[in-house]
C-alpha cells in the first residue's frame, strides 16, 4: 500500500467515487490517430491490433440509458506495429445506432431496462430489441465480427472499423439469431487433427431452453453444429470448452417476462435469482452425434464470465467468476450512483466435476473481488498455471476494478499491479510473446481509465512481473468508457 493509496482509505476504500463515474461518460467523437505520447517502450516484438468493445454511448438525444450494457457498441483498435502504436474507434452502425442517431431520439428498448420516451404505453408490446454489438469484437476467418448477446453479429472492416453490415455466418444464422458474444478458440481441436477451430453458442431461452453450438475452421466455414434441449429457463452469458465439451452455468434464475411484455420492464430487469437454487452444470458433448447431454447440481451461484476448463482422469474442472447472487436490475436507480456495498463481488471459484458420480465440489481460489479472468490462448480447454484477472485494490469487498491480479494456480502465489487511486481498469488480455515458450512470457495488454488526467491509457505489463514497473503506459488524446471484452489478433 503506497502513502497515495492510503489518503482514501478510510474505510478500505481506494478510489473516489466522483473519479469513478469520470469512466461512465459517452465518447461520441471518431479518431483515428498515431499514439505519440507513450511512457516506456513498446516492445517490437509486440505485433498485431488489440480490438475491445463496449458501449460507448451513454445516452441517446437527453436521455440516458437505463443500464451501461443497453449503450451503442463502440469499437476501439490499437494497432502495434514496429513499436509503434495507433488508435481508432468507431461506433457499429447498427440499424438501432442509425436510426436513434438520426431522430437523436430513443427508438428501442434495452434488455437492461431503457425504454422508449412516452412511458409504459409506447412500450408495452414492442417486444423488438435492439441489436447493440456492444460486448465483444473477434477477428476469425478473415472477418472482424461485432458481438451482442441476443443477435447477429456486424461485420467490420478491419483496417477502417467501418460497418460492413449484418453477417449471417455464409447463411447459416437467419433473421434474429443470435450468436453469443463468448465464443473460444480451442487452440489444438482433436477432431481437426490438431487445427485451431472457433466454438459459440447460441440460446433460445424459455420454459425449456435450447443450446445450439457452432464450430468453425480458421477459414471461418462450418464444420459442426448440433442443438440441445435442456429443461428451465437459461441465462447462459458464457461457456467454458474442453476438448470433449461446451459446459455452460445455468444459474438459478427465475424469469417472469410479464413487466416487459407490458412496458413496465426490460427483459434482464424480470430475471429474479434464486438464492434457494441449485445451479445445474450443463456438459454438451462436442462430438455431433453424442445426443448425452449431462446436468449436474453445484452450490447455487450466479456466473456470468468462466475462467477455463480442463479434464483430468474422470474428472473436469471449471474456473469462474461467481457472485452469491444477480443483483435485480433496479427500475428506478442511476447506475453511476450503484452502492458497491450492496451488489455482491465476484470471486473465482473452481468447481471439481465427477462426471461418474455427478458429485460437484467447489472451493474459492480467489475471495478478492474480481472479474474478466485471461489466459495464455495454447492453455484454452487445457490444465493451466497463470490466470490473469481485473481486480479491486482492496483484498476485501466490492468495488471497481482498479488492478490486475496474476494468480499462480499451482503455487497459490498471487501479485497485483494496482492503478489506484485514480486509475480505473478493465478486462485484462494476455498476449503471448511470439516464440516464447514460459506460459508467462507475454504482456498482459490492458485499457485503464486516469481520472487524473479525464484520459485513458493503454497499459502495458510484463506478465511474467506483473507488478513491475509497466512495460509502457500509452497515452491516449481522450477518455474510453469502461468497455467489455475485446481480443487481439496478430493477422
Ligand atoms: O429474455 C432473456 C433474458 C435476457 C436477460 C433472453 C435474453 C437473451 C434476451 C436476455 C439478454 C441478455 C443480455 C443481452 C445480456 C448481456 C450481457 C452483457 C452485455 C454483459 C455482461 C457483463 C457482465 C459483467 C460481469 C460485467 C462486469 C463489469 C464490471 C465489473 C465493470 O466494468
Ligand atoms: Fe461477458
Amino acid at each position: 500500500q503506497t502513502a497515495t493509496d492510503r489518503t482514501l482509505s478510510t474505510e478500505n476504500r481506494f478510489y473516489d467515487r466522483q473519479d469513478w463515474q469520470g469512466g461512465y461518460r459517452s465518447l461520441p467523437d471518431e479518431y483515428d490517430y498515431s499514439i505519440d505520447d507513450i511512457d516506456g517502450e513498446i516492445p517490437s516484438e509486440l505485433e498485431g491490433t488489440l480490438f475491445r468493445n463496449g458501449p460507448g454511448l451513454l445516452e441517446v438525444g437527453d436521455r440516458p440509458v437505463h443500464h451501461p450494457f443497453d449503450g451503442d457498441g463502440m469499437v476501439c483498435a490499437i494497432a502495434f506495429k514496429d513499436g509503434r502504436a495507433h488508435f481508432k474507434n468507431r461506433f457499429v452502425r447498427t440499424e438501432g445506432y442509425i436510426a436513434e442517431q438520426k431522430a437523436n431520439k430513443m427508438l428501442y428498448r434495452g434488455v437492461f431496462g431503457t425504454q422508449k420516451s412516452g412511458g409504459w404505453w409506447a412500450n408495452a408490446f414492442d417486444l423488438k430489441l435492439k441489436n447493440i454489438a456492444n460486448t465483444n469484437v473477434i477477428y476469425w476467418g478473415e472477418k472482424l465480427l461485432a458481438l451482442g448477446e441476443a443477435a447477429e453479429p456486424h461485420r467490420l472492416d478491419p483496417a477502417t472499423l467501418e460497418t460492413i453490415g449484418k453477417d449471417d455466418l455464409n447463411g447459416l444464422l437467419q433473421p434474429g439469431d443470435a450468436f453469443s458474444a463468448h465464443p473460444r478458440i480451442d487452440p489444438c481441436c482433436e477432431m481437426d487433427g490438431g487445427a485451431p477451430c472457433l466454438v459459440n453458442f447460441s440460446v433460445k431461452a424459455g420454459i425449456s431452453s435450447t443450446i445450439t453450438i457452432y464450430e468453425f475452421n480458421p477459414a471461418g466455414d462450418l464444420l459442426r453444429q448440433h442443438s440441445h434441449a435442456i429443461p428451465g429457463f437459461a441465462f447462459l452469458h458464457d461457456m467454458a470448452i474442453t476438448p470433449n465439451y461446451c459446459i455452460f452455468f445455468q444459474n438459478p434464475v427465475r424469469f417472469n417476462p410479464l413487466p416487459f411484455v407490458f412496458g413496465l420492464r426490460g427483459a434482464a430487469e424480470c430475471v429474479a435469482f434464486d438464492p434457494s437454487g441449485t445451479t445445474k452444470v450443463v456438459l454438451i458433448p462436442r462430438t455431433p452425434g453424442n445426443r448425452e447431454v449431462q446436468i449436474l447440481e453445484a452450490p447455487s451461484s450466479f456466473v456470468f464470465h468462466h475462467a477455463n476448463a480442463w479434464e483430468e482422469e474422470d474428472k473436469i474442472y471449471v474456473d469462474s467468476i461467481a457472485y452469491d447472487s444477480f443483483p435485480t436490475v433496479e427500475p428506478d436507480a442511476d447506475f453511476r450512483e450503484l452502492d458497491f456495498d450492496r451488489v455482491p463481488a465476484g470471486q473465482l471459484w473452481r468447481l471439481e466435476l465427477s462426471a461418474g458420480s455427478k458429485t460437484v465440489e467447489h472451493r474459492v481460489l480467489e475471495s478478492r473481488c474480481c472479474e474478466f479472468p485471461s489466459l495464455h490462448p495454447q492453455n484454452v480447454g487445457r490444465n493451466y498455471r497463470y490466470v490473469y484477472i481485473g481486480a479491486a485494490r482492496a483484498e476485501t469487498g466490492n468495488a471497481p476494478l482498479q488492478g490486475v491480479l496474476k494468480l499462480d494456480l499451482h503455487s497459490g502465489e498471487r501479485q497485483l499491479y494496482s492503478f489506484a487511486p485514480r486509475g480505473f481498469g478493465s478486462e485484462p488480455l494476455f498476449v503471448p510473446r511470439p516464440g516464447g515458450t514460459a506460459e508467462d512470457d507475454g504482456w498482459v495488454l490492458v485499457m485503464v481509465y486516469d481520472a487524473a488526467h479525464d484520459r485513458s491509457d493503454i497499459v502495458i505489463l510484463d506478465a511474467g512481473n506483473i507488478d513491475g514497473e509497466p512495460v509502457a503506459r500509452l497515452h491516449l488524446k481522450h477518455h474510453v468508457p469502461y468497455g467489455l471484452h475485446g481480443s487481439f489478433t496478430s493477422e
